[in-house]
């Protein structure tokens, strides 16, 4: 029997990662081949007449899963039963302004959005930030929506996973598919850690660790490290947009791997509440390593962490802490 359609959010949908991401649903990239989906997609005023533009090449590319497309400016509209919500939308950081000023704008967004996700949508809603600063901008949503569960709120920090597996691919020169379990640890920002110290690639002779394969430890601990950090600012600089087909791809990736399962012995990066695992700070939304099984995710335990990825860990730690700090001084 045809599975019901699932209901699917994305805000910011008339923007790039917007126009990138609905298609990749509407194919069945996020929920699976065989879901129907119904698309929800918000946007603000100015940006209706694109939105609408979009909607109508949703009908247009005539996709067999879509079975629905609601396109609005109207908060409660968007979220009514929606199942999942991939929040894109957010004030983005302008020439000359101040942290604090992008961040306050920011938290007013994710605490509205945040109450009309808890009162109007699905139970069990499953949400995941992308917008900047995502880790901080999931934590208000989590703040102003308490009765969705803790563990229904993620960011994405899967682009950089996804990065960093292309990084070592590209450097070792093997599919990028038989490279598994990097890890990015602590902010979608420049000071996350991208981490290879539990990595392997699959071989002829069994899987083999990143680190022996690399055998160069200046290379994985100084250019690995910030040419992921700054990778970000790369394609801007190279495309004069931020990453949207990467963004949206691994969007997708978030959610489908969360809903349906990481395979057996591998697992992908989220941006999850911490619950004091590796010592992070309870309370902070930070990049885990996690599996997934039955629709719920678990940060793997046990870990050997070392020295260099210690002060690492606790420096991106610390500079979440600092935005949460900033971002409950613009709720007073
Ligand atoms: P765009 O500026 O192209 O699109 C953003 C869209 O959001 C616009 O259409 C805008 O009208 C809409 N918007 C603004 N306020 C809104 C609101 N209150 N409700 C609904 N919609 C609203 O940006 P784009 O390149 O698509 O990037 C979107 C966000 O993703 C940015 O915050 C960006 O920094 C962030 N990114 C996060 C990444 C991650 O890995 N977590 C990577 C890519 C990207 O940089």
């Amino acid at each position: 029997m045809a599975k019901e359609p699932l209901r699917v959010l994305v805000t910011g949908a008339a923007g790039q990662i917007g126009y990138a991401l609905v298609p990749m649903v509407a194919r069945g990239a996020m929920l699976g081949p065989d879901q129907p989906v119904i698309l929800h997609m918000l946007d603000i005023a100015p940006a209706a007449e694109a939105l609408n533009g979009v909607k109508m090449e949703l009908v247009d590319a005539a996709f067999p899963l879509l079975k629905g497309v609601v396109a609005t400016t109207d908060v409660v509209e968007a979220c009514t039963g929606v199942n999942v919500a991939v929040m894109v939308g957010g004030f983005p950081r302008k020439e000359g302004m101040e942290r604090k000023d992008v961040m306050s704008k920011n938290v007013s967004i994710y605490k509205s959005q945040a109450s009309a996700l808890e009162k109007h949508a699905a139970p069990n809603c499953k949400v995941l930030v992308v917008a900047n600063p995502a880790n901080t901008n999931a934590l208000i949503l989590k703040e102003f929506a308490p009765s969705i569960p803790q563990k229904n709120i993620t960011c994405l920090t899967r682009l950089d996973h996804n990065r960093a597996l292309g990084q070592v691919s590209e450097r070792l020169k093997v599919q990028v598919a038989d490279v598994k379990n990097v890890i990015i640890w602590g902010n979608h920002s420049s000071t996350q850690y991208p981490d290879v110290n539990h990595a392997s690639v699959k071989t002829s002779s069994g899987a083999k660790p990143v680190r022996e394969l690399v055998a160069n430890d200046e290379w994985l601990k100084g250019e690995f490290i910030t040419t992921l950090q700054q990778r970000g600012a790369a394609i801007i600089k190279a495309r004069k947009f931020s990453s949207a087909l990467s963004a949206a791809s691994s969007a997708c990736d978030h959610i489908r791997d969360w809903v349906l399962g990481t395979p057996e012995g591998s697992w992908v990066s989220m941006g999850v509440y911490s619950d004091g695992s590796y010592h992070v700070p309870a309370g902070l939304i930070y990049s885990f390593p996690v599996t997934c099984k039955n629709e719920e995710w678990s940060i793997v335990q046990g870990l050997s962490i070392d020295e260099f990825s210690r002060k690492k860990l606790d420096a991106t730690a610390q500079e979440l802490s600092e935005e949460k700090s900033l971002a409950y001084s613009c709720l007073q």
